[in-house]
């Protein structure tokens, strides 16, 4: 049996258990009197095992149980006992009534002792199953209603995570009090919603929790009412108090994996909520595998970093009104020893929902600096564009580390391109205005990648200091044949021309793009049809044998 079983059997028959308790220490007291009586008398020593049992009787039956053994032992020790067995002296009333008296003392203190003590573990397992601040029931307090729902085989019931979104705002704008206060008059709502009295369990600062049994048919109304409750605003001393909720669960059944899985679960629904900004979504395990692909790439990438794993590749970018090779773009590439080639679409933006993405941007600026000084020392006078993601412009420092490493490998900034989406330019405009700023001090040049796909307006284009506007391959793969990709590119020709911008088409892979966007004035082009993306002694080669000159636009 395992302690908590035993702990239960105990506590199932605890009343037979303590009149077997009693009938043992009756059993002793009397031992105790044989003993005397057998070792001559009460003159002897052999009366202070009596203590044994009258401290055991207070422990087990609390100050009233102590003080009355106490008083019967006094008694089996006290007017029929002679001091000497063999001169059969008996001992004064005063005597023996003196001891009684100190038997039941010592009982009524083992007693109380006792009970101060089971009185401070309760509190002791009151405190770990309670939020201190609301007193509801904790996360610990939900495990334990779970595992006991397991134990009694309720067939299908809901874990329910309910988490306050703007928590930490109401906590910065209105304080500390008004939020718990807040969280305090969650339970009614509950119970208004939901029409059962319900326990209402806060399993950490900005999560409530609810266990609902329904079945199949009623979920969805009964989640709906939950998500409807919190619409009206609490009311905390006359201020309106608005909380935007998501709601997160899973339905668990009697063979779940154990309650706090059953509880993960909905927290991994509740994550997926607040990802996509929806009120409520159920757990599915396909949520699960997503998760540990990412975190096992994430995992690995770490190493890949290290071990040389990763590595750079260069694709031309030609000048189209001169056919010079005006740069290339840096593509990481990641060749894994057991997964072979794992796409950048597939590791950088799990990448950037982590702070690796820091230490990947490091590598490609690092990599590519020192590729391009070396082809510098080479006569390959080009500049290369490296990809940011929005996470780095909002890294305190970022710029000077940039500023640091074109020292480092002594290049000319005016070589350095960066190529940030339009997403990452909106993240945060008046730190980004600073940090561009910045960097294009440096002469370093900044281009919109993926013009035209972001959501985005485009006040950025002349407030920030932008060089070069890449138009996205979506546009630029049908070209001319589209008719609106052909709209789309002569706006965008014209507006960045009229903004004393440089236009790039990306993804050319025709011959017929490529003239299209010869005659639309384009300044430059990159794609399949120039060249994929190639390994620095390819690319090396490659320039070489053209002469660092694109053949076709002659
Ligand atoms: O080369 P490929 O088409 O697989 O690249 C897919 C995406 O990954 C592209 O959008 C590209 O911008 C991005 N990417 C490639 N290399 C890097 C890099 O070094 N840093 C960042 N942030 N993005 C990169
Ligand atoms: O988002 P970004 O511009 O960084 O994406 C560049 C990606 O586009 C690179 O990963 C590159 O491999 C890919 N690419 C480059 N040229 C072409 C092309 O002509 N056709 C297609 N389909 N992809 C291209
Ligand atoms: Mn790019």
């Amino acid at each position: 049996m395992e302690a908590k079983q035993q702990y239960l059997w105990l506590y199932r028959h605890r009343r037979l258990l303590r009149i077997f308790a009693a009938v043992l220490l009756i059993a002793f007291a009397i031992g105790v009197y044989l003993l005397v009586y057998m070792t001559g008398g009460i003159k002897f020593v052999y009366s202070h095992s009596m203590y044994v049992p009258i401290l055991l009787s207070g422990f087990l039956f609390g100050m009233a149980g102590g003080a009355l053994f106490g008083l019967f032992a006094g008694i089996v020790l006290g007017p029929f006992m002679p001091i000497d067995i063999v001169t059969g002296e008996m001992q004064e009333t005063a005597n023996w009534l003196y001891r009684t008296g100190f038997f039941v003392l010592i009982g009524f203190l083992s007693g109380l002792a006792s009970n101060l003590t089971r009185s401070y573990v309760e509190r002791l397992k009151w405190t770990s199953e309670h939020d201190l601040v609301t007193q509801l029931p904790n996360r610990n307090a939900l495990i334990g209603r779970l595992s006991k729902i397991a134990e009694e085989g309720h067939s299908n019931f809901l874990v329910v995570v309910i988490f306050l979104e703007n928590e930490m705002e109401l906590r910065s704008s209105f304080g500390e009090a008004v939020v718990e206060e807040a969280v305090r008059q969650i339970p009614q709502r509950v119970v208004d919603a939901v029409q059962t009295e319900l326990p209402v369990y806060r399993i950490n600062s900005a999560q409530v929790s609810v266990l609902l049994e329904a079945g199949e048919q009623e979920q969805d109304a009964l989640l709906d009412r939950l998500v409807d409750a919190f619409r009206t605003p609490f009311s905390i001393n006359g201020i309106p108090i608005h909380i935007d909720v998501r709601i997160g669960y899973a339905i668990c059944s009697r063979d779940m994996d154990g309650p706090e899985d059953c509880l993960r679960k909905a927290e991994e629904a509740l994550a997926v909520a607040i990802e996509r900004v929806q009120d409520k979504v159920a757990y599915k395990p396909v949520f699960r595998s997503v998760k540990q692909d990412n975190l096992a790439i994430i995992g690995s990438l770490k190493e890949a970093l290290g071990d040389g794993q990763l590595s750079m590749h260069y694709q031309p970018k030609v000048d189209i009104k001169s056919g010079e090779v005006h740069g290339v773009e840096a593509l990481m590439r990641w060749n894994h020893p057991e997964q072979g080639n794992i796409s950048p679409g597939t590791f950088i933006p799990r990448a950037e929902q982590s702070t690796l993405i820091s230490l990947v941007t490091e590598f490609a600026l690092e990599h590519s600096m020192r590729q391009l000084a070396q082809w510098k020392m080479r006569g390959i006078d080009i500049a290369v564009a490296i990809n940011i993601s929005s996470r780095n412009l909002l890294q305190p420092g970022f710029a000077d580390q940039i500023l640091r490493l074109l020292q480092k490998h002594e290049l000319d900034g005016a070589s350095i391109e960066l190529e940030v989406t339009e997403g990452a330019l909106m993240m945060d405009m008046a730190h980004t205005i600073h940090e561009l700023a910045t960097l294009s001090n440096a002469k370093i040049i900044i281009s919109v990648d993926d013009f035209g796909t972001g959501y985005s307006s485009l006040q950025y284009l002349h407030l920030l200091p932008i060089s070069i506007i890449k138009i996205d391959q979506c546009f630029v793969r049908d070209l001319p044949a589209e008719k609106g990709a052909v709209n789309i590119v002569e706006a965008a020709v014209t507006l960045a021309h009229k903004m004393g911008m440089k236009v790039i088409a990306e993804g050319v892979e025709h011959r017929a793009a490529y003239d299209f966007l010869q005659s639309a004035g384009c300044d430059m082009a990159q794609g399949y049809l120039l060249s994929k993306p190639l390994a620095a002694e390819e690319f090396e080669r490659w320039y070489q044998a053209c002469g660092g000159r694109y053949a076709h636009s002659v």
